[in-house]
């Protein structure tokens, strides 16, 4: 008997009563991020054949120069968004203030805001390593009808109803979660479809890669130092092996199927860290809980930290649940370095 290879049109439409609250439109908004992706996905693909590589002349409120590749990554998400008048804002790394969209009949009805990081790792771009857009779903708060406002952005990342990243590497993969477990789709480019490839991904509760600049040792708070000289002590199953991307979502990705911590702390140079909570962190902890991981800010959970603003940045420690147990056990030797 063949195995049926199911898609991810149909593996949404199985899933649809497990939707708490919706009535297909979350369902539309997952199609609209497949969508996205695919265009986004034959951009990158080509990336090195048309003039889509290097900075534009505009500079994001991360203070970085903008990528031309994410700000056309930026520019396809949101349209595929806009034209399914499922959402009423959506929030983006490459915009500094959140953007409001009326529903079909110019009203402020419809349910959920997104959150998104269009093209992580754009600094890659120019030399052809993966990069990956991570989105993040919330329903609003504010009543319906009302126009969205900020505190529908500054949800604790426990209160997301879905979350997920594309990673454009050897091949390109659409990886989610609706609260229910998460699940990993591969793209055939040939006929542009997804297929379930890693049904209920899982972490490993343990593992033996860390992935962190090790370059910034010396700007690491002093928990951060003694987990690294851990991992480097020949005891055990150690020393770990040493993985960094510099793409979140590769890492993370590799992470999930092999075992292994991802970390990002504060340090003299990045004093909050470097990830944003609302976009990279928030989403990236919902899928690490759902796979049976962990996140933490090296002291407490990911999505317990209530939002201040919608870019602020914080430290991130995430992967296989025993690993991120003893990392956060060394930094609670060093409480002060809790109040970034
Ligand atoms: P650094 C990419 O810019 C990113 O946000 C993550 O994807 C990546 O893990 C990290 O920053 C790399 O930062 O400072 O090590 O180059």
């Amino acid at each position: 008997m063949r195995e049926k290879h199911i898609t991810l049109g149909e593996f949404i439409i199985d899933k649809q009563e497990e939707f708490k609250y919706s009535s297909g439109e979350l369902s539309k908004l997952i199609n609209s991020i497949r969508l996205a992706a695919k265009v986004v996905n034959y951009e990158v693909n080509k990336a090195g054949l048309v003039d889509i590589l290097g900075a534009t002349s505009t500079i994001n409120i991360q203070g970085e120069q903008q990528q031309k590749l994410d700000a056309y990554a930026n520019e396809v998400f949101m349209q595929a968004l806009i034209n399914r008048e499922i959402v009423c804002g959506i929030a983006s790394e490459e915009d500094d203030n959140y953007i409001t969209i009326k529903g079909k009949n110019n009203d402020n009805n419809n349910k959920y805001v997104v959150l998104m990081d269009p093209l992580d790792g754009s600094s890659n771009i120019d030399v052809n390593v993966s990069v990956g857009t991570i989105f993040s779903v919330y329903r609003r708060i504010t009543p319906p009808g009302t126009p969205v406002q900020e505190v529908d952005f500054l949800q604790k990342g426990s209160q997301q109803v879905a979350a997920g990243y594309v990673v454009y590497g050897t091949s390109t993969m659409l990886v989610y979660t609706t609260g229910h477990g998460v699940n990993g789709f591969t793209l055939n480019p040939a006929i542009g479809v997804f297929y379930l490839s890693h049904p209920n991904m899982e972490y490993p509760k343990d593992g033996t890669i860390y992935s962190i600049n090790e370059g910034n040792y010396v700007h690491f708070p002093q928990g951060v130092k003694d987990y690294l000289k851990y991992c480097q002590k020949e005891e055990g199953d150690r020393p770990y092996t040493s993985r960094y991307i510099g793409s979140l979502v590769s890492d993370f990705h590799r992470n999930m199927i092999k075992g292994g911590i991802y970390i990002y702390p504060t340090s003299t140079k990045a004093p909050k860290g470097k990830l944003r909570l609302l976009y990279e962190a928030n989403p990236m902890a919902f899928i690490a809980e759902q796979a049976k991981g962990a996140a933490t800010d090296g002291y407490m959970r990911t999505m317990d930290i209530q939002p201040t603003s919608l870019h602020q940045r914080v430290p991130f420690f995430c992967g296989s649940i025993n690993m991120v147990k003893k990392v956060n056990e060394f930094m609670a030797k060093y409480p002060n370095d809790a109040n970034y």
